[in-house]
């Protein structure tokens, strides 16, 4: 008998046990958690309250809107800059934090109990705000919006969810938190000398990362920097007379024939309108003022034209008058804007007629735009065909 044909003692067939994956390597640990998520909290954290100042500014609700400061002039340029920077950051940071938590996706059983089912629930509604703010918001500085709802509305309502689940999130893992905080905490201490070095390495490549983003980007709006600006996807230089333009003249539909009987109409107490060679013949100013996009770029120019200020009170204006502006612009989110008392009455807001020594190119507004010191880009509005003194 050759040993194939043996007899063998019926056994029942080997199956494949079910098993859920195993996720064992050494940084997807509480300690490498806290540390980037740290960093991650810092980043939102800034883009939070950035975000709702440039939210406030753009659309401030009624009682507020005279107590916007005009001053200091750079004051927009610079939250809106940090904003993108920190949001930028912030996409490095999150893909770090997701990898080295995702192996708890496959946690088993994936449920244990109400609590951690709510758990588990408030953490998916954290991945999934942080993942959409990130987005939205990168894609927004691209202008290129693949998606139904509008941008601002948006991003904006969902960063409260975003900021309420992060409070959530850090409440639920304070424990885990505070024994992984400092070098010397108790979590930290019981874990082996090779994990601190991998972590070490981990954490210094998602410096370099970080580092690679901000360096190549923030000169979009942090002009020393522009020469290094070859990610961003606009250069605070590359533009007619030297500044980038969001809405062309052509897009806007303000064309030759529509300027051809061009007026500024002024109306309030005392309504008047002048033509462009009136308005030339006011006393003139001159501004220093950055224009400063909610996309992202900010660029600084010189500009010329008349006071609003002036306007207004030959208008018969009172003291403390705002003043809606409208474009001559026939369709658009911005065709309309209104500003409070403290742009109104500060002497660098201006009905703007000249760009860097030039007459305003129809892409920047010609043959009139605002250009107002602490303001959001949007709301410096181009082709200003009227003000109604409010
Ligand atoms: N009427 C009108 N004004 C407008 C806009 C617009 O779409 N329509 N775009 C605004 C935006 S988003 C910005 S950032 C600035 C850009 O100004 P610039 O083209 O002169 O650089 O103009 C603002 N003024
Ligand atoms: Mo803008």
């Amino acid at each position: 008998m050759t040993p194939r044909n043996r007899r063998r003692p019926l056994r029942p067939p080997v199956l494949p046990r079910l098993r859920p994956p195993s996720f064992s390597g050494r940084l997807h640990d509480a300690r490498t958690a806290t540390s980037v998520g740290r960093l991650l909290g810092i980043a939102f954290a800034v883009c939070f309250v950035t975000g709702l100042i440039s939210h406030y500014l753009q659309r401030p609700p009624g009682w507020l809107a005279d107590y916007l400061p005009s001053r200091p002039v750079w004051g927009y340029r610079l939250t809106q800059g940090l904003h993108i920077a920190f949001g930028l950051a912030a996409i490095v940071l999150l893909l770090v934090k997701l990898w080295t938590v995702y192996p708890r996706l496959f946690a088993w059983p994936p449920v244990r109990s109400v609590r951690h089912a709510l758990e588990r629930l408030s953490v998916a509604v954290l991945v999934a705000t942080a993942v959409f703010q990130v987005f939205t918001g990168l894609l927004n500085i691209v202008e290129w919006y693949p998606w139904p709802f509008s941008f601002v509305p948006a991003h904006f309502a969902v960063a409260w969810v975003a900021a309420g689940s992060i409070l959530l999130h850090i409440a639920v893992q304070a424990p885990e938190i505070k024994a992984h905080w400092g070098r010397r905490s108790a979590g930290t201490l019981a874990l082996p000398a090779e994990d601190a070095r991998d972590r070490r390495s981990l954490l210094l490549g998602v410096g370099a990362a970080v580092g690679v983003v901000t360096l190549t980007t923030v000169g979009q709006s942090f002009t020393p920097l522009k020469r290094l600006d070859l990610l961003a996807p606009r250069h605070p230089d590359h533009g007619p007379q030297g500044l980038p333009v969001n809405r062309t003249a052509a897009a806007a539909g303000v064309t030759a024939a529509a300027l051809r009987d061009w007026r500024l109409e002024v109306l309030g107490p005392r309504p008047f309108a002048l033509t462009l060679d009136q308005l030339r013949a006011l006393p003139q100013a001159r501004a220093r003022l950055p224009i400063s996009c909610v996309e992202g770029w900010s660029a600084e120019a010189r500009w010329g034209g008349v006071r609003i200020r002036d306007l207004v009170e030959r208008a018969g204006g009172r003291p403390g008058a705002g003043v809606r502006v409208v474009s001559l612009e026939v369709q658009g989110a911005y065709r309309v804007m209104e500003m409070g008392r403290e742009y109104v009455e500060d002497p660098l807001t201006l009905l703007a007629l000249t760009l860097n020594g030039g007459v305003l190119l129809p892409d920047h507004g010609y043959p009139a735009r605002i250009i107002a010191p602490n303001r959001p880009g949007v709301l410096q509005t181009k082709w200003v065909t009227r003000l109604e003194v409010l």
